[in-house]
């Protein structure tokens, strides 16, 4: 459920429970998909401003922050859920610098929530447009869990008249690769779904692999669903070029201060039922959720404002978050990490 879809009453309300609510539904994966968490915490920052009943401004950044932390803490690896609350606390904290006015604050807040979401759902319509024109006739691809950025370069090729095939990977442990495979099936895309472990089985078929990325950090090291580490590896080996599609909103600032993208670590029971999880209670189960492929491995990195080689992550970085102070960008990175990682 579109989170503006929450009636104005029940928001107004209880905001609280509605951000608790916008948080649960990232937390368990209700709503994924890096650009699709992203947008789902900035509105519901918006909702926060827009229908908060604090006396002041300063009362109002109280809160936001406070919500901005909630909202951090949910899924520790998706730089895009940073750095779109950054997007809107930036803009709030330039308009109190002019007047700590509350409606002021509020509207700031509320602007920046709504240019943020539009401008990321252009952002994927762009990378579509851009390393579509990477997908050849004839071509074999092969891509990893679900990806709305990488789902578009594949959407837009076969759109404009390209005729290729896909191996998709179920993905385990959530199985992604099914929603992938029956969205590229549905728009007439030959699709062949395959068990994790057969990638390499099928690699020397491979023309192009095509994934998205929940982070790209300064020096270009992808993060992206558990397993793209080792498939880039095998199209490495296979010399099959390796494609990502991210949004520049995906790229981390932090690590440009060597910082570390924090890999979250999911429940077991996502791996292995509750039943087995008791019986079998000596047996360790972990469940990363993400791994780093390495910018060696990486080919190219399509955004929505070209393609760049890993090595261009860094330029990119300057330019989006040159301007923002560091303790402001550190401020985020601690919000993400939870206490027992401190
Ligand atoms: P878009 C997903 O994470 C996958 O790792 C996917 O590659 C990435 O987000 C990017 O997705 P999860 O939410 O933003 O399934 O391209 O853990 O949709």
């Amino acid at each position: 459920m579109a989170v503006e879809d929450i009636s104005f009453v029940v928001v107004y309300l209880n905001n609280a429970k509605f951000l608790e609510k916008a948080a649960s539904d990232i937390e368990s994966m209700r709503v994924r998909g890096a650009g699709n968490i992203a947008r789902h915490a900035v509105s519901a920052m918006r909702m926060v401003a827009k229908y908060s009943r604090a006396k002041d401004g300063k009362a109002l950044m109280i809160e936001l922050e406070a919500a901005a932390k909630r909202i951090l803490s949910t899924r520790p690896t998706a730089v895009s859920l940073a750095n779109g609350i950054r997007y809107v606390m930036y803009r709030v904290k330039i308009a109190s610098m002019g007047s700590m006015d509350l409606e002021v604050l509020r509207s700031a807040a509320v602007a920046a929530a709504d240019e943020f979401i539009e401008e990321s759902i252009k952002a994927v319509d762009r990378i579509g447009e851009i390393g579509s024109r990477r997908i050849r006739n004839g071509d074999v691809l092969l891509t990893h869990c679900h990806s709305a950025a990488a789902v578009e370069v594949m959407r837009r090729a076969w759109m404009d008249g390209r005729r290729f095939s896909v191996y998709v990977t179920e993905t385990r442990p959530r199985f992604q690769g099914r929603e992938t495979a029956i969205i590229l099936s549905s728009l007439g895309i030959p699709v062949t779904l395959i068990v994790d472990s057969a990638a390499r089985y099928f690699m020397n078929d491979v023309d192009r692999v095509v994934v998205g990325a929940d982070a790209v950090a300064a020096n270009g090291a992808v993060v992206n669903k558990i397993g793209t580490s080792t498939i880039a590896t095998l199209a490495h080996e296979a010399r099959t070029q390796f494609m990502v599609a991210s949004e520049t909103y995906k790229f981390s600032p932090e690590t440009v201060m060597g910082e570390l993208v924090t890999v979250e670590e999911r429940d077991a029971s996502e791996v292995v039922s509750k039943n087995f999880l008791r019986k079998y209670s000596k047996i360790r189960v972990r469940n990363p959720a993400f791994d780093i492929t390495p910018p060696e491995y990486v080919d190219l990195i399509v955004t929505e404002r070209g393609v760049i080689p890993p090595q261009g992550a860094i330029m990119v970085i300057h330019e989006l978050f040159g301007s923002i102070q560091q303790d402001e960008l550190l401020k985020y990175q601690t919000y993400r990490i939870t206490e027992d990682q401190q």
